[in-house]
């Protein structure tokens, strides 16, 4: 495309369903923040658009768990989102929500068009239906066997202890989550894209427009999915909590979530324009427009192959022009798990850190897993801080400072500009802008902080402190020339470091409106102009503060509670009678033996003497107890717990267990019992 005229850049829209991490930060939000920003400085015509993704099983999965509704769910994490990206400095035009009215409104219009044209098929499919809420249940709603690995605990989709992904119906012995009930097999029609039949479009747009343009893993994940061939694909769905059908024959329905989704952009931008009096069609149906999706890796498969095929059968929009997608970030060497709390959540770093914004962001940028995998460290944190900021920038900052208030009572000196260093920031905001162009911000901070380290290494070199007694026109000369080195580096780093760049302004006490083409200028700061007293820019973080955040994490992690070997995941629980509660068969043991299962590091395999018979139970607490202090101890036992193979072995009962504050605490009778007393 040629030089576009305005650009329309997304960033995913994260669901609601739960706090988000750094990872998601540096994943999508973070790079496009940068690349919009910069656009901006550029005087570029960009609206960003970003929002909550508020639909779809991930949502009402979740607000059962947290025993609220799908609505009360969505309204507390959209709150803590939206906040969350606000103070981490995320430029977001609108940040919106898909339970919006006009989101439903243009995802059923987007919908009716294609159904119009006669795109949908209708397929008739058997579906399990819990009888008991009289509802049919998506795929993670069933939980069961996996027939491959023999877990009990495999979802409909997808079995997480081996990986396979599997269909409702592979599950052995399936039950509904919610309800613990059998489901039944019932028919359902739902109405499916033939994305087949795009086969032709995507090899002539992606594999052979993109290639050599987009990404290594964009494109090379893209080319996987229509390499092993496309299927038609179902975009309405059994349930509720989504957007209707608009169609009478499909009042029970609603439209499949990843359908939806991505029309949220173009519901967003409707209500950015509305609220800015604009119109949003030019954002998305110019072809003059360049359109780019920020995505982590998880969703490529969405914005580059279905939503272009949605996009191509309405006819009436542009396609992507890129999909920067980034891959994952682990911490701390681990990745990071919100079910096992390994996790650096942004709202967490934000009560920790609240004035350290831009000192995550420098080490998330430079860190940015842009091509594979990459890892955040609190001691790499550490390090980039006190080594990068710190002692480059900002020391070199506060020494010219120091200088220029010493020698000229901060006033700037008489001086030329020099042409050499002119040349010199030309060329990095050239390196910069092309970095930022091709989405590789790392490199691009890198070359930022060269313009502070060249002025380092000018200090070095002149030593203005001895060179002021003899030679003081010589000591103006330098100073002049670190003073532009400083405003230059103030542009530069907006992008990536917006509230250093904002002080860093105020100091220098620059009023001028000054944008990205204006960088390299030797005279950014005049002759007369007077800068702020010397001060430190970034502050050094102490071994204590870092130390305390990995205990921190530790602690955390070890508050999840770890899966009981023979625990059923149905979570809120009602009253129940007394002759429910008799059912349960409890009574005292002692664990005569105790080791760790092979091959898992959760599961202890326990001989208890329950009074009539030993038993052999699991239980997944290795991570609370060593195997050999449990030897010896009385505890309860659910004796009469059908028996379940674990990982191969028979488990026959459950020992219980309290949890306080994260961690477990064995339940024994406040004196010795006999092995076998009943507990009632
Ligand atoms: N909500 C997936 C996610 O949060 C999904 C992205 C939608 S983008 C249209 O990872
Ligand atoms: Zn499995």
């Amino acid at each position: 495309m040629n030089q576009p005229k305005r650009y329309t850049v997304t960033a995913a829209l994260p669901y609601v369903n739960g706090y988000k991490h750094i990872g998601h930060l540096a994943g999508a939000y973070l790079p496009a923040d940068i690349y919009v920003r910069m656009l901006r400085s550029r005087g570029e015509d960009v609206v960003f658009i970003c929002g909550s993704d508020e639909l779809g099983t991930a949502i009402t999965m979740q607000a059962h768990k947290e025993n609220m509704t799908p609505q009360e769910l969505v309204n507390k994490y959209h709150e803590i989102s939206k906040d969350s990206f606000e103070k981490l400095g995320i430029s977001f035009d609108i940040y919106h929500r898909t339970t919006a009215p006009i989101h439903f409104e243009t995802a059923q219009e987007f919908f009716l068009n294609l159904y119009n044209k006669g795109l949908f098929e209708e397929k008739i499919t058997d579906q399990y239906f819990d009888a008991s809420i009289q509802q049919f249940l998506a795929d993670r709603y069933i939980k069961g066997t996996c027939p491959s690995c023999g877990s009990e605990n495999a979802y409909g989709d997808q079995c997480e202890q081996c990986g396979k992904s599997l269909d409702p119906t592979d599950l052995i012995n399936p039950i509904s989550v919610t309800t613990g009930q059998k489901p039944v097999l019932k028919k359902t029609k739902n109405l499916y894209l033939a994305l087949d039949k795009y086969e032709p479009f995507l090899k002539k747009w992606l594999l052979e427009g993109k290639k050599g343009k987009w990404k290594p893993n964009t494109y090379g994940q893209s080319k996987s999915w229509i390499d092993a061939g496309l299927h038609p694909r179902s975009m309405t769905r059994d349930g509720k909590w989504g957007v209707p059908v608009p169609l009478d024959e499909y009042k029970e329905n609603i439209l499949y979530v990843w359908f939806d989704a991505p029309i949220g952009y173009i519901s967003a931008t409707k209500q950015w324009a509305i609220d800015n009096k604009k119109s949003w069609e030019p954002y998305w149906k110019d072809k003059d427009t360049k359109l780019v999706h920020f995505v982590g890796k998880d969703n490529i498969v969405f914005h580059c192959i279905i939503f272009p095929i949605m996009l191509e059968m309405h006819g009436e929009y542009i396609l992507p022009e890129d999909v920067p997608a980034n891959e994952f970030l682990n911490l701390e060497g681990q990745k990071m798990s919100t079910s096992r709390n390994w996790s650096l959540e942004m709202y967490e770093y934000l009560q920790d850190f609240p004035n350290n914004i831009d000192e995550l962001r420098y080490c998330l940028i430079a860190n940015m897993p842009e091509n594979k995998d990459s890892d955040f460290s609190w001691k790499d944190f550490q390090t980039k801080n006190n080594s990068e900021l710190v002692n480059n920038a900002g020391n070199f900052i506060n020494r010219v400072f120091v200088l220029l208030h010493k020698y000229y009572n901060g006033v700037v000196p008489q001086a030329k500009g020099c042409s050499e260093l002119e040349l010199f920031v030309k060329n990095q905001r050239e390196k910069i802008t092309a970095a930022i162009e091709n989405y590789k911000f790392r490199e691009a901070l890198f070359e930022v902080m060269q313009v502070t380290d060249r002025g380092n290494k000018l200090l070095t070199e002149k030593e203005p402190w001895k060179l002021y007694k003899t030679d003081p026109e010589a000591t103006a000369i330098v100073l002049y020339d670190c003073l532009q080195l400083i405003a230059n580096w103030t542009l530069l780093i907006e992008p990536f470091l917006p509230n250093t760049s904002k002080l860093m302004l105020e100091k220098l006490n620059i009023k001028e409106d000054l944008n990205w083409s204006q960088i390299s200028r030797q005279d950014l700061l005049k002759p007369n102009d007077i800068i702020s007293e010397p001060f430190h820019l970034f502050s050094r973080i102490e071994d204590a503060v870092i130390d305390n955040q990995i205990a921190k994490l530790e602690q955390k992690t070890k508050k999840v509670m770890e899966p009981k070997a023979n625990e059923i995941n149905v979570e809120s629980k009602s009253n129940i009678t007394f002759d429910d509660f008799v059912k349960n068969d409890l009574v005292v043991g002692t664990i005569l033996e105790s080791e760790n299962v092979e091959k898992s590091n959760k599961l202890l395999k326990f001989k208890v003497d329950i009074g009539t018979e030993t038993r052999t139970i699991l239980s997944g607490v290795a991570l609370h107890f060593k195997a050999e202090e449990m030897i010896g101890k009385q505890v309860l036992v659910l004796k009469n717990l059908a028996p379940r193979k674990i990982m191969g072995i028979e488990s026959q009962g459950m020992i219980l267990f309290a949890e306080s504050e994260g961690k477990l605490l064995i339940m024994s009778p406040h004196q010795t019992a006999a092995n076998g007393s009943s507990v009632n």
